[in-house]
């Protein structure tokens, strides 16, 4: 059995789609950053950087007693080792398929992410980050948009790469960009949200932000602040 340390993010759900594709036995263990559950001491011998998701396997990869993984891309990677599947069926494939996941969690990933924090997050605007994040942003969906035009999946055939993609395609429309400007994009977004484990795996709760166009400010309050960027989340850190 797998505890899947999981979050309503589409970091989370990258986790969640590749576990209901291999059918591998799970549970969830549902966190709340605004309420900063992540933060409890308990997590952080799970995680030792704090984020979600994470999992502990208690039947691992080679035996001994229950590992805990985290990083959403190497917890992919564990998945596809234990399961032997969606990591490339031969030296190519592979290594393309490490190729797009490396790249999602060192460039998609991150840049959506400040673009979603300075767009919905954070208290000023700042014209300055908005423009260099929402550039870049866009960037690297041309990246991937030319890269559709020639292959129907990122590693040609469909793997853990598009699974690390997927979730943050979905979650461009808050931020402002319109998917049907990326056609190559649009046409694989489709294509991947139809399998049913992206569907079971990403599923949303009903008017979630990420479905939504707005982009609006979120609004916290002092605590959930602090849970998230200020002293909540910094003092959880610290060694004792
Ligand atoms: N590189 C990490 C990033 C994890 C991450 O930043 N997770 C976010 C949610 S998607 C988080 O835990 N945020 C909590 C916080 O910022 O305190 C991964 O891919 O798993």
């Amino acid at each position: 059995m797998i505890d899947l340390h999981h979050v309503v993010t589409p970091n989370g759900h990258k986790v969640k789609i590749m576990l209901e594709e291999t059918a591998l036995p799970y549970k969830i263990i549902q966190y709340n950053l605004l309420e900063g559950t992540h933060l409890k001491p308990e997590f952080r011998q799970i995680n030792p950087n704090g984020r979600l998701p994470a999992l502990v396997d208690h039947d691992p990869i080679g035996g001994g007693p229950s590992m805990a993984v985290f990083d959403s891309g190497a917890m992919l990677f564990y998945l596809a080792e234990k399961s032997g599947r969606f990591f490339g069926s031969s030296p190519r494939t592979r290594h393309l398929a490490m190729q797009w996941l490396m790249w999602q969690m060192s460039g998609l990933g991150p840049m959506h992410g400040q673009a979603h924090h300075f767009i919905r997050y954070c208290p000023e605007d700042i014209p300055y980050a908005v423009n260099r994040y929402m550039n870049e942003s866009r960037r690297l969906l041309e990246v991937l948009d030319r890269r559709l035009r020639e292959a129907d999946y990122l590693a040609e055939e469909y793997s853990i790469a598009d699974m690390a993609v997927w979730p943050w395609i979905r979650a461009i429309k808050p931020v402002g960009i319109e998917l049907g400007d990326y056609p190559n994009l649009q046409r694989w977004y489709e294509r991947v949200g139809a399998r049913p484990a992206v569907e079971a795996g990403a599923r949303l709760p009903e008017g979630h932000w990420m479905t939504q166009t707005a982009q609006s400010k979120v609004k916290l309050t002092e605590e959930q602040w602090s849970n998230l960027f200020g002293e909540n989340m910094l003092k959880s850190g610290r060694a004792t």
